[in-house]
């Protein structure tokens, strides 16, 4: 059983394909890239990768917009170069857990194809299609979180199509039995492959309100959220009716029963739905729903003791039987050096927030480029390559700057990442602070990470055991927590500051682990600018 858990507080470490490794100097990043990368990945101590999509895609949305559910795209090699990641991933001790892209398909998918072909074809009901009110316009008010109206008007079927995402990512219709079916088929195709799980993209977005009835306003007090302005239309609605969450379950009880036929798999379902945690602890409850649920609690810009005791406070009070999973950086959010740290001190910044992360209860998700410390990458509006920040720029700039590629070494061309002209530049800072770098540095990031998962392992307080947010320490410098297992307490201390600050630690603690710690005569402890120590 515990072997089939292995997920439960794991590190999940994110791969982002396109922008990980080149090994065919097309500037785009590809499979063979990340099995020549293995041993990186595995020297890092993580029990996991996350490869984001690399199925068959026109690439609008860089592929998160799937034309063939059961095909790698040529950009990415071939079902046989997956087939060999897949085995030498198990080589390595790493699981696999790819994401799948359910609540939309790409415009060139064969089902769309058919479905927008007439209204009485075998899959006509496949997709979201809806008259035009009487003076020709959407059916609704509902609006695509890449902008405009989230419908679509079609020519050949003389109606409207609904996406939530871009135009060219029609949704797909779970209202639908045949489709359902359909869906469970094609995650059993990989499950088939040996993947031991999903990330299980925009899942809250699978349903829609059949009465297509209006969202609510907002009022305008209430119209931010991570990377939304005021007045960015979507921000302004209460997404009620174009995601609704009721009938999900059911659907998500059959992929939970498919999956529990291969022993060992996991989803991960991203929910960024109008009452997230709400929706997130009735999707994972009992052992017959979703595995985890992956949140954006720690994504948006807020970054306080106070945000944190808050945040995981109100995680832990909704879980119950379910287990939280954390992310602090992806693909689609400004990398979190750059997003909460001041801009002084940017390692051990990096180390604080890799440290802490890994420290709450959960299974945690890192993305590529995080275990450097990375900053965000500086794109100029000419080398945007993102749909979303080229739809709301300048307020919103896209997401481009957390996903340049990675850097690997000194001497080669683009610091190992391509031989040829990389997708998007690699960022200089990036290109300074490469792998290779690192790896000689034994204060690196890099270096202080291996040792902190390494020492992560043999801890399981921190793996598995309770959180007790000990929060009459904690002060508007210091996030202070307790993790507990059996007779095994440790007590962790993070300064989210970038000036010195002290702290009350118990009498007679030992700093097992830390960064910028020091104890004072009087037995108190002096963290520096981004310090912390964990003490048993
Ligand atoms: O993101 C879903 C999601 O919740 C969006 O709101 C996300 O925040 C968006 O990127 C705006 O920042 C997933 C993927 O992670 C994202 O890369 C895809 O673009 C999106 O689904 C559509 O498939
Ligand atoms: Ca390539």
């Amino acid at each position: 059983q515990a072997q089939h858990e292995w997920w439960r507080g794991a590190v999940i470490y994110q791969v982002y394909p396109r922008s990980f490794c080149d090994t065919n100097g097309d500037g785009i990043g590809d499979i063979q890239g990340i099995i020549k990368k293995l041993d990186y990945i595995a020297e890092l101590g993580v029990d996991a990768l996350w490869v984001s999509p690399f199925f068959k895609s026109p690439m609008k949305d860089f592929g998160y917009d799937i034309s063939d559910y059961r095909d790698v795209d040529p950009i990415f090699g071939k079902l046989t170069d997956f087939d060999e990641l897949i085995a030498k991933a198990k080589q390595h001790g790493l699981k696999i857990v790819i994401d799948q892209v359910l609540s939309h398909t790409s415009d060139q998918h064969a089902w769309f194809q058919e479905s927008s072909r007439s209204k009485t074809n075998p899959k006509a009901d496949w997709y979201v299609w809806a008259d035009a009110k009487a003076d020709g316009s959407p059916p609704n008010n509902w609006i695509s979180i890449f902008g405009g109206s989230a419908w679509e008007w079609h020519e050949g079927r003389q109606q409207y199509y609904l996406h939530n995402f871009l135009k060219s990512q029609p949704d797909l219709n779970f209202h639908s039995d045949a489709l359902r079916q359909q869906i469970l088929h094609e995650l059993e195709f990989w499950l088939q492959r040996g993947v031991d799980g999903f990330r299980l993209d925009a899942i809250n977005f699978c349903y829609h309100d059949q009465s297509l009835r209006d969202n609510p306003f907002k009022p305008v007090e209430k119209r931010t959220g991570r990377g939304f302005s005021p007045d960015n239309p979507y921000a302004a609605q209460y997404h009620l009716y174009d995601n609704t969450q009721s009938e999900n379950i059911a659907f998500l009880e059959s992929v939970r029963a498919l999956l529990d036929r291969y022993p060992g798999t996991v989803t991960l379902g991203e929910i960024n739905s109008e009452d997230s945690l709400k929706t997130l602890a009735e999707y994972t409850q009992g052992k017959t729903r979703l595995h985890m649920g992956y949140n954006f609690e720690l994504l948006a810009d807020e970054f306080s003791p106070h945000h944190f005791l808050h945040t995981v406070g109100a995680l832990e009070e909704v879980i119950g039987e379910g287990w939280p999973c954390w992310a602090v950086s992806n693909h689609d959010v400004t990398r979190v050096v750059s997003r909460w740290g001041s801009g002084k001190h940017n390692n051990d910044f990096a180390k604080m927030a890799l440290v802490l992360a890994a420290s709450l209860r959960g299974t945690l998700c890192v993305y590529q480029g995080e275990e450097l410390g990375f900053t965000q990458a500086d794109i100029a509006r000419e080398d945007l390559q993102d749909p979303f920040g080229i739809e709301f720029w300048p307020d919103f700039k896209g997401r481009d700057g957390c996903r340049t590629p990675m850097a690997w070494d000194t001497s080669s061309t683009n610091a190992g990442f391509s031989d040829g002209k990389p997708w998007l530049p690699v960022d200089d800072a990036h290109r300074r602070n490469n792998v290779s770098v690192q790896q000689q540095d034994p204060e690196s990031v890099l270096n202080f990470y291996k040792q902190f998962l390494q020492w992560r392992r043999t801890m399981p307080a921190l793996v598995s055991g309770e959180i007790n947010l000990n929060t009459s320490s904690s002060t508007d410098q210091l996030l202070v927590f307790r993790r507990t297992n059996h007779d095994t307490e440790i007590h962790a201390c993070f300064n989210l500051s970038d000036s010195t600050a002290v702290w009350n630690a118990a009498a007679g603690s030992q700093i097992a682990l830390g960064n910028g710690a020091k104890r004072n005569d009087n037995g108190t402890i002096e963290l520096g600018p981004y310090g912390f120590a964990l003490c048993i």
